[in-house]
């Protein structure tokens, strides 16, 4: 199936539900990876500042962690690469150190793959790049070809973006790939009060927001949708309870909306919602629980300051 058609299926499920649904593997396209970017300058986006410093402050302490040997070459694969400004810290280290290793970034977009090499290549004119494009669920066999050492990156709380039940199969999806003694660094936002995380996705300048309705956007211009624009709003949720914030787009009337590609109209009642996002935050428990069939253990853990975020180290069991 080709990416629209895959898209146009999705969407067709997703607004055929009692409880609308859209995935938000779907804000991803060009302005939304620009709006990602954006909500990452955001100062209420306290996420993105908080993995920043542990990487700036704890590099040689997360290199010490991987327990690797200086004379065997290694690949360092991240999944999900963004825009690397974190990651150049740990390169840094890593090349100051005198480890010899290629670097792999992954990603779905080959705009923030583009950005993410030529920033390295300029950072780091020695350091073999390796990028790949794709889903990382789906290249995730594909990395695992050469023999060589591997420590994997999966950072920025992507991992939040998925389900208790995905997240499982993800991480055991990984662990299998893994060698014994091999290591995963995971990112993950940490569970704390509605006062901290909800502003996060709720900004005052409004970027969230335009991030969120930029789906719509999305389903205009491909799938020929009429949406318009001003009739939706952007909806954040967080319970303390749960851990979960959600993003919903709420219908602001009573409307019907057509998308030519699929010549059907789906009926919006005034408040209702499309379920867009969950970004799940984390305690030890609950990483304990998602990891549980994995053959992961977690073997480190590196704080901000603040204890807002953590970066975990999982080893494959030997
Ligand atoms: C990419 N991901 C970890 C972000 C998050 O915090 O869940 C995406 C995002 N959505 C709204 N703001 C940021």
């Amino acid at each position: 199936m080709t990416k629209n058609n895959t898209f146009l299926k999705d969407v067709l499920d997703g607004l055929s539900q009692p409880s609308k649904y859209i995935s938000s593997h779907y804000f991803y396209d060009q302005a939304g990876d620009q709006l990602f970017q954006q909500i990452m300058e955001m100062p209420e986006y306290y996420l993105t500042d908080s993995e920043l410093e542990i990487f700036r402050e704890q590099s040689d302490a997360i290199i010490q962690s991987f327990g690797l040997n200086k004379n065997e070459e290694f690949e360092l694969i991240e999944l999900g690469a963004g825009d690397g400004k974190k990651t150049q810290h740990l390169l840094k280290a890593l090349l100051d150190a005198g480890y010899s290793f290629s670097y792999c970034p992954v990603d779905i977009s080959s705009n923030s793959l583009n950005t993410i090499t030529s920033r390295m290549q300029g950072l780091f004119p020695s350091l073999e790049i390796e990028p790949k494009q794709g889903d990382y669920f789906h290249v995730l066999d594909d990395l695992f070809i050469s023999n060589k050492p591997k420590v994997i990156l999966f950072i920025g709380s992507n991992l939040g973006n998925m389900n208790d039940e995905l997240a499982t199969t993800f991480l055991e999806k990984v662990a299998q790939n893994l060698k014994p003694g091999e290591k995963l660094l995971l990112g993950l936002d940490l569970l704390k009060s509605k006062e901290i995380v909800l502003p996060a996705y709720s900004d005052a300048a409004g970027i969230t927001s335009k991030f969120n309705l930029n789906l719509l956007k999305r389903i205009n211009s491909e799938l020929g949708g009429d949406f318009i624009i001003e009739n939706f709003e952007h909806a954040p949720e967080y319970t303390e309870e749960e851990g979960i914030a959600k993003s919903f787009l709420k219908s602001k009337i009573k409307q019907t909306v057509y998308i030519s590609e699929l010549n059907q109209s789906f009926d919006f009642d005034k408040n209702e919602v499309i379920h867009t996002e969950i970004s799940r935050k984390y305690n030890d428990e609950i990483l304990q629980n998602v990891i549980e069939d994995s053959n992961l253990k977690i073997s480190h853990k590196f704080l901000d300051s603040k204890n807002y975020f953590a970066d975990y180290i999982l080893t494959k069991d030997e």
